[in-house]
């Protein structure tokens, strides 16, 4: 999986499902047209240029012909052809469809499913998951500034604005992981806020979801992992980070309840593994500069910092 997630580049002329592939099939035909016309336009300018002056062209059906009617017919027909191949923004989920709410934080994305078994909330961060062949509905929106919610494979681009909910739909046509970004400038760390979708066949997605529904699996494991939780809390990571089962909610930061199961750390900063997460908590400052959590390197003894990241890791 963490191979397709770096294989995979970040590009919307490598459309993976039915919006993305409409748009891209808009964006050639647009390429395609404008090319054409500013051919005839260049064609028509060397015409003009080699003609010898006194002959007798009535330029005036040029100027209407080319000026007026040309361009109303052109344009006629683009925003027909357009508004046919418009992506379905209607804010009405399809029945069949997956809903999913993703916050922007400066800089990170907060992800929000509904357990289909009991309706309660799941929250994690900066990963969505989504089953291949649906249709996912996403309802957006901000807690801070403006961010866009971009993942160029799946679909379009989507502002995400303080205050209201922005709607979006996506889909993907096969299994695989496909980068995105915030795609509207909202501070230092802007360039660092990455996302990943990770499609996956219904019934792996309807497991992944179900485990995600759970608390924190308490550690039936090395007292190590103990020890990690233990340093959790009093190292009051919990003021910023929620694990269910474990501390109360708190919403500053990513939800770290199954952090463990996630590919990258810090909005697709680092790749996430036990060595990584120590390095993150330890030097927040140095790896994402600006991010809203401190380095804890100079608070945190080294032994409780690798328990930490132990205890986290093994949260899948
Ligand atoms: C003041 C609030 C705050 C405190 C305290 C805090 N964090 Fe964070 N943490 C954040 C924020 C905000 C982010 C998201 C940063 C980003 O990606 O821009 C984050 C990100 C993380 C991530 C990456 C999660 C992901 O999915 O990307 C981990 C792991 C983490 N924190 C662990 C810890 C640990 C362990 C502690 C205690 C030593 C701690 N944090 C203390 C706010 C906090
Ligand atoms: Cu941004």
């Amino acid at each position: 999986m963490k191979a397709m997630a770096d294989g995979q580049p970040q590009s919307a002329l490598r459309a993976a499902g039915p919006v993305a592939e409409m748009l891209l099939e808009v964006s050639g035909v647009l390429a395609v047209g404008g090319t054409l016309i500013f051919a005839g336009v260049m064609l028509l300018l060397v015409l003009a240029v080699r003609r010898r002056s006194g002959s007798a062209i009535d330029t005036r059906w040029w100027i209407i012909g080319g000026g007026l009617v040309f361009p109303g017919v052109v344009l006629a027909a683009l925003f027909a052809y357009s508004e046919w191949h418009r992506p379905p923004w209607k804010p009405v989920p399809p029945p069949n469809a997956l809903i999913v709410g993703v916050t922007g934080h400066m800089w990170w994305w907060e992800v929000r499913y509904r357990d289909p078994a009991t309706g309660a909330e799941v929250v994690t961060a900066n990963e969505i998951r989504i089953p291949v062949g649906r249709p996912v509905y996403f309802g957006l929106g901000s807690a801070d500034v403006i961010h866009s919610f971009w993942v160029p494979s799946l679909g379009g681009k989507m502002d995400m604005l303080p205050g209201r909910v922005q709607h979006l739909q996506l889909q993907a046509d096969r299994p695989g992981t496909w980068r995105g970004q915030c795609a509207e400038y909202c501070g230092e760390q802007h360039a660092r806020m990455a996302l990943h979708v990770v499609a996956e066949a219904p019934a792996a997605f309807d497991a992944w979801l179900a485990a995600q529904a759970k608390p924190a699996a308490a550690s039936a494991a090395p007292r190590e992992v103990d020890r990690g939780r233990e340093a959790f809390l009093t190292n009051r990571c919990n003021a910023c980070h929620t694990v269910r089962g474990v501390s109360e909610e708190s919403r500053l930061g990513p939800d770290l309840t199954h952090v463990g199961s996630r590919l990258h750390l810090g909005a697709g900063t680092v790749p996430n593994d036990a060595a990584q997460l120590a390095a993150w908590v330890a030097h927040t400052q140095q790896l994402k500069p600006g991010a809203r959590m401190p380095s804890s390197g100079e608070r945190i003894e080294d032994a409780d910092l690798q328990s930490i990241a132990a205890w986290l890791t093994q949260l899948k």
